[in-house]
Parts: C-alpha cells; sequence; structure tokens
C-alpha cells in the first residue's frame, strides 16, 4: 500500500485531482483534533493499491493557521510515501514558495504542475524538464479538469513510491549568500553545542540525529533568481 497525500496552494485543484484519481472510493471525516474536514480515497494502479488524502489549501507550512498545522502535521507525524504538490502552472512562482518547504522537509516529491490548459493557452512557456532537474523530482504537466497527465501523474507516484529513500535530509535550498552564511554560523554553534540548540529552520521535519547534526546546505536547488528562468516567452507569439 502507497500513501499519499495532495498538497498545494488553496484553490489550485486539488480536489479536482483527487476526484477523478479516486473516484467514488473515497470517505470524508475529520483531521484529529480539528473541524478540517479529511477526504481520503483510494485507487489502484500498476497493481499496487494507492491511499490518498486531500491535505487543505496551504500557502505555507509555519503552522500558524489550521489548514497549515493540518497539513505540516500531517505531513511530519504521518509521513506519506509520496507527497503530490499540486502546483498551479499560472502562476508559478507564487506556488513554488511551498514546493521549497516541502523540499526543506525533506518530502518525497512529485509535482502536478496542473491547469496546464491555461499554461498552454499563454505565449509564456515552462520548461518542464529544467523545472524537474532544478527541484530534483518528477513535474507532471496535469490538467484536472480534461484529466490530461493524470495517467502520467499516477505512473510517476508509483515510481517515487518505489525509489529507496534516502537516509537523512537529501538537500537544501540555496537563499544567496548572505543567509547562507548565517546558517553555516549557526551549524557551526549548533555543533559545537552538540546539537542541544534550538532546532534550525532546515531540520523542521528533518529526523533528529545526534551523530550527524550538521546539515547539508549545499546549493543542490537554485536559487528564486534562477527558478526564474525556467519560463520562457514563446518565439512564435
Ligand atoms: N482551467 C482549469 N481549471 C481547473 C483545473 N483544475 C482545477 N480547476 C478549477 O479550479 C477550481 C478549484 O479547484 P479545486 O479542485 O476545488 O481546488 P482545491 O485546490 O481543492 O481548492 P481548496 O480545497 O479550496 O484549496 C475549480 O473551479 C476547478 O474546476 C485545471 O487543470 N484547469
Ligand atoms: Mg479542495
Amino acid at each position: 500500500m502507497i500513501r499519499a497525500a495532495l498538497i498545494g496552494n488553496p484553490n489550485v485543484g486539488k480536489t479536482e485531482i483527487f476526484n477523478r484519481l479516486t473516484g467514488l472510493s473515497q470517505n470524508v471525516g475529520n483531521f484529529p483534533g480539528v473541524t478540517v474536514e479529511k477526504k481520503a480515497g483510494r485507487l489502484v494502479h500498476k497493481g499496487q493499491q494507492i491511499e490518498l488524502v486531500d491535505l487543505p489549501g496551504t500557502y505555507s507550512l509555519t503552522a500558524h493557521a489550521v489548514d497549515e498545522l493540518v497539513a505540516r502535521d500531517y505531513i511530519v507525524i504521518e509521513r506519506p510515501d509520496v507527497i503530490v504538490d499540486i502546483v498551479d502552472g499560472s502562476n508559478l512562482e507564487r506556488n513554488l514558495y511551498l514546493t521549497m518547504l516541502l523540499l526543506e522537509m525533506d518530502a518525497n516529491l512529485v509535482i502536478a504542475l496542473n491547469r496546464w490548459d491555461m499554461v498552454a493557452a499563454r505565449d509564456t512557456r515552462i520548461d518542464v524538464e529544467k523545472l524537474s532537474r532544478l527541484l530534483g523530482c518528477p513535474v507532471v504537466p496535469t490538467a484536472a479538469i480534461t484529466g490530461e497527465g493524470l495517467k502520467e501523474l499516477k505512473d510517476s507516484i508509483v515510481d517515487v513510491a518505489g525509489q529507496k529513500r534516502a537516509e537523512g535530509p537529501k538537500s537544501a535550498i540555496n537563499y544567496g549568500d548572505d543567509i547562507e552564511q548565517l546558517v553555516k554560523r549557526r551549524q557551526r554553534t549548533h555543533a559545537a553545542s552538540g546539537g542541544a540548540s534550538e532546532a534550525l529552520p532546515h531540520e523542521v521535519g528533518a529526523r533528529p540525529s545526534r551523530s550527524e547534526p550538521k546539515l547539508n546546505t549545499h546549493a543542490l536547488y537554485p536559487s528564486r533568481s534562477e527558478l526564474r528562468g525556467i519560463t520562457f516567452k514563446n518565439k512564435q507569439s
């Protein structure tokens, strides 16, 4: 059984995708301790049972609002095998903020680049391959309203679930020189105190490990300015 969760900003098409993937095999309840509706459903793909949860729409994972708290707790505590991050392709940069937070939490990600029908109708194109390479996870263009790309999305969920999870955090985001230097300084203090000082933001969601207090802050991922290079004007128009 693969346990997967759908996450994304509000109104990006999570429920539309959830309904299309799970059809009628859904049940509705509440997340524990809160009156936030929890929709769970099942599907079978390539002979694999997949349990899918539709998380509340959220811009962030700071847990300041109840929806953020529910989404964050689900990821940290339940640790689903795959997190499907539904990104509104017609509003890419704003949506990628949550993606960055998920990468920081070392989530096993598949990205659905939804509203692809709207992206396709514009004079801007998205370099999907480059985005996938930069983020280090599969990126699947989808149009939930037509069903386009949903088979490929299911393929990616099964593929990613089958990949062996890396031990500990595998990546961190490059925030630019100033912040990276600050983080490095904090890491040194953190290591010197035997990992006893308060947790760094990078560690939220990471499994605590006393023997390995150092964090990987190498620039495996691009800065925001680099990410801007993945959309480009369509020359034909
Ligand atoms: N054009 C287009 N519209 C879409 C697509 N996917 C979803 N929508 C529309 O976007 C609106 C929001 O879809 P939902 O599935 O309710 O979005 P959600 O992410 O579940 O929203 P919240 O649960 O409120 O966070 C609906 O009107 C959908 O019909 C898509 O791929 N293309
Ligand atoms: Mg919804």
